[in-house]
């Protein structure tokens, strides 16, 4: 697989689709896996040895609450992790803060509340360094969110 997705819960799905989309427009391989940190650490390891043995490029993880799963994981593996903060509770500011404040060596690099399109599309950057096919489709894609701005007025 190119990246994995991982999340805390079930309750997640919905918030993570998008990374899923973000993906599938590229043409990039994932698998998607429900895995808490606190709740079964051990099927967590699983996870993240299927995913580094497979070849994994980057890990998008998402949690919300007191959301340690993406700082977890970043502390087992050496390949990048996207987190994504979600909102279960005080708008999901309390899993930014958790996810954001990573020390120092250990980073996860953290997209806005709920964005999990823009973790994927992080991940996709990363591939794309190494992967022409990938570039070139980041260039299009760019090219064509440019076309969709006018420089004529807006009327009401
Ligand atoms: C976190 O707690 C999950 O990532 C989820 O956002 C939140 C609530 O989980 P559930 O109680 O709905 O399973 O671990």
């Amino acid at each position: 697989m190119d990246v994995a997705i991982i999340f805390g819960s079930a309750s997640d799905k919905e918030k993570m689709a998008g990374a899923a989309k973000c993906l599938d427009e590229f043409g990039l391989e994932y698998k998607a896996y429900i895995a808490s940190a606190h709740r079964v650490p051990e099927l967590l390891e699983q996870i993240l040895k299927e995913a580094v043995d497979s070849g994994a490029k980057a890990i998008i993880a998402g949690a919300g609450l007191a959301a340690h799963l993406p700082g977890v994981i970043a502390s087992k593996v050496t390949i990048p992790v996207i987190g994504v903060p979600l909102d279960a509770a005080l708008g999901g500011q309390d899993a930014l803060y958790s996810i954001v404040q990573m020390p120092k060596g250990i980073p996860v690099s953290t997209v806005g509340i709920n964005n999990s399109y823009n973790a994927a599309m992080t991940a996709v950057q990363i591939i794309g360094t190494s992967n022409e096919k990938v570039a070139a489709q980041l260039k299009e894609y760019r090219a064509n969110m440019k076309q969709k701005f006018t420089a004529d007025p807006v009327s009401f």
